[in-house]
């Protein structure tokens, strides 16, 4: 075993020459790697000795990809295409073996071999689209060469890997090694290949998967009609199908150095740099500065929620889905029923679509325990709380909580806004009490808002860290103010739109301008989703604001047929005239003059004030990183990934002209929009949030 170089290292065995990846975490094409294939692959072409090459990787799987940390620095050589030129172009046989993730530029170095074995367990994929990439190094180009188009566009489009067994049928991989096994496997499968004087198939010279695409644009439209929802304001997506359409009617050079230019493109758009920036910033928000590995965490063995409700039930399904047991309580049998039923439907209509067995569903429901009795939340582990927003029910159940659970459970609120430490304050146990704030659907939104106390300990802290990904959650640390980091942002955003329609703009222009941006639906749209009567009472609403008029008038949102829209049997919206005149009749009332409002200025007054908000939450340290933020809203809100985030987005637009904009909007309406102290400073030394 000689080393070729930091990353890689050299060794025959019999007539195979085996070259070793190396390069933790997963192997990706960084320089030294590209340098260590290239130099492996020459090495064993110079050596007489050897008659085959293998390619495979030490650690935990084979090449993940380019290293996105190298985007956007300086590229240093070999670059891709060469290294995957001298593996295409060896004269003697080389083998990819795969195990783990060999995902990106790692499954392309794959599909340059003449041959790849792998594992059971291994996956392929090409999830360039995930960072608003296409596949640069020839994917585009050979996978329609060994799958169709049709498959590959599927691959490429979804960017979700698939596994080695697919891949064998599919003719992808030629062979299968025993799990644990590979790097034998594939020397014994590179001495049979010598042995059969195998030939040296390049696959960018097959072409009986083309030949029976030529001509048919119908896949094309086919593949753009299937993803433009999905992929409605994301650019990459579009040439990813084109360059796909290349490798059918287009000579392989051709169709490579295409891609490359598409790719190379898109390296340098907003929208890449901004998907990228959100791939580091979900797993730099699991960092948390002060807890590190030596912290203890403890057993989450089983669950206990209060509240059978939306919120409690949605949660309940995240612990169940994970095969943790839950025991759900509630206060009356007919909400607990309705709620355990609700569960139940769920898990039925994932089946429906195929997502899920109705053993598995039933299994879920095994773990299920439904009970009127609180002292049942005297075994969990970790107890969460999941009942309406009211404080003083909230000080209540802790209280009663604190006489129940056992020591060193960890008790937990899912307040959306209210003082976790006012929470805690109610237990002998502050240290174990935090909040975990899910986001509605609580079983589908990835956010979960894990709101440090002030006297939270470290263990609690990290214990429920570390369960966020278990329960399929990215857990963003934020510490304990109104709102916490999302609602306290989106108060800003709700106040400026209510704002907004009393001074000439309709619900729809304001809502249109947010989905126009990439939101899911603008504010008026989720109001009405989420119920007007959210924190409303008959007895005192006194027709003070649109809101409870329409309240007072039974336009209660979606729930009741009407709310800011007009929905029909479908819940499809309308916009409401009946909701304009009283808008214009208030806003009478009220003198305030009506103008034209420019798209512009909508999105300028619903953004900024969150990004300004954004950084006051830095100021306080309620946040970690600007990158936590960004990752909030996107997983918690929807904002488009393609934007990277508020703060990342305040980067691109430029904090000085946020800056001005806040300033000029302050002139016109007042301190609502005066600038945060952090802003105005980084503004001043041209620095940006994600350099903060
Ligand atoms: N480059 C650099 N670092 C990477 C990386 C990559 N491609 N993939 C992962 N990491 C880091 C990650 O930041 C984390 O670091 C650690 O590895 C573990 O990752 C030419 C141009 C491989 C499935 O998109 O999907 O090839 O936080 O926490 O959950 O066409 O990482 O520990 O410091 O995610 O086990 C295409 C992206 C690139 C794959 C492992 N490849 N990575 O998941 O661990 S573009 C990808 C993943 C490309 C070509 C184009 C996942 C994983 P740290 P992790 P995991």
């Amino acid at each position: 075993m000689t080393a070729i170089n930091p990353v890689a290292d050299y060794a025959v065995e019999g007539e195979v020459a085996v070259v070793t990846i190396n390069s933790p975490p997963v192997n990706a094409l960084s320089q030294a790697v590209r340098e260590g294939l290239k130099l492996g692959v020459e090495k064993a072409e110079a050596d007489p000795a050897v008659k085959a090459t293998v390619i495979h990787c030490a650690g935990r799987t084979f090449i993940a990809g380019a290293d996105i940390t190298e985007f956007g620095k300086p590229h240093a050589a070999p670059f891709l295409p060469d290294v995957l030129d001298r593996i295409e172009n060896a004269k003697k046989p080389v083998v990819a073996a795969l195990h783990g993730t060999a995902l990106g530029g790692g499954f392309e170095v794959a599909l340059t071999a003449h041959y790849r074995i792998a594992v059971p367990s291994a996956k392929c994929g090409l999830p360039e689209i995930k960072l608003g990439l296409i596949p640069g190094a020839g994917g585009t180009q050979r996978l329609p060469r060994l799958v169709g188009p049709e498959k590959a566009l599927d691959v490429i489009l979804s960017g979700a890997p698939f596994g080695a067994r697919e891949a064998h049928q599919w003719g992808v991989v030629d062979a299968l090694a025993e799990e644990g096994k590979l790097r034998e496997d594939a020397l014994a499968y590179a001495a049979r290949l010598i042995a059969d004087k195998a030939p040296l198939t390049k696959v960018r010279d097959r072409d009986e998967k083309l030949a029976p695409a030529r001509g048919k644009p119908e896949i094309f439209e086919a593949a753009r009609k299937a993803n433009a929802r999905r992929y409605r304001g994301f650019e990459a997506w579009e040439k990813a199908i084109e360059s796909v359409r290349n490798a059918v009617e287009l000579p392989f050079d051709e169709g490579v150095k295409k891609e490359r230019e598409m790719f190379m493109a898109l390296l340098g758009s907003t929208q890449s740099k901004a998907q990228r920036h959100v791939f580091f910033a979900e797993r730099a928000a699991a960092k948390i500065a002060d807890i590190g590995p030596d912290i203890a965490t403890k057993p989450i063995r089983s669950v206990g929620v209060i509240g059978a409700g939306t919120m409690g039930g949605g949660i309940a399904m995240n612990f169940l889905n994970a095969g943790i047991p839950v025991t759900i309580v509630e206060t009356a049998k007919e909400a607990l029923d309705r709620g355990v039923a609700i569960i139940r439907r769920n898990y039925e209509t994932t089946a429906k679509k195929g997502r899920m067995t109705m053993a598995e569903v039933e299994a879920r429901m095994a773990r299920l325990t439904p009970t009127l009795d609180f002292a049942a939340l005297a075994e969990p582990d970790l107890v969460i709380e999941a009942v309406y927003e009211n404080m003083d029910l909230k000080k209540q159940i802790f209280g009663k909580l604190d006489g129940i659970a056992r020591p060193g459970a960890i008790l937990a609120t899912n307040t959306s806004y209210l003082d976790v430490d006012a929470i805690a304050a109610q237990t002998k146990r502050p240290e174990d009490v935090l909040g975990m704030h899910f986001f509605s659907p609580a079983n589908v939104m990835r956010l979960l808002e894990i709101v440090r106390g002030e006297k939270t300990s470290k263990s609690v802290l990290a214990t429920v860290a570390a369960l966020a990904p278990r329960i399929g959650k990215v857990g963003v640390t934020v510490g304990v103010c109104y709102g916490f980091v999302g609602n306290r942002m989106l108060a800003e955003r709700q106040r400026e739109a209510g704002k907004l329609i009393l001074e000439g703009a309709t619900p729809s222009q304001v809502d249109k301008v947010l989905t126009d941006f990439g939101l899911p639906m603008g504010p008026f749209a989720m109001s009405d989703l989420a119920g007007l009567d959210i924190g409303w009472s008959a007895e005192t609403s006194k027709r003070a604001t649109i809101r409870e008029i329409l309240c007072e008038e039974g336009r209660r949102g979606q729930k009741t047929g009407a709310g800011f829209y007009d929905y029909d049997a479908e819940r499809n919206a309308k916009a409401s005239p009946h909701v304009e005149a009283i808008i214009r009749a208030f806003a009478a009332e009220k003198g305030i003059a009506q103008r034209e409002i420019s798209d512009q200025e909508i999105l300028e007054r619903l953004v900024y004030p969150m990004i300004n908000e954004g950084a006051k939450i830095l100021e306080e340290g309620k946040a970690q990183r600007a990158s936590d933020i960004d990752v909030v809203w996107i997983m918690g809100y929807g904002w488009p990934v393609y934007r990277g985030g508020p703060m990342f987005y305040a980067d691109t637009v430029g904090l000085k002209t946020v800056l001005d904009r806040l300033k000029a909007y302050q002139a016109q309406f007042g301190d609502d929009f005066r600038p945060a102290a952090l802003l105005e400073k980084l503004a001043a030394e041209g620095g940006s949030f994600s350099k903060a």
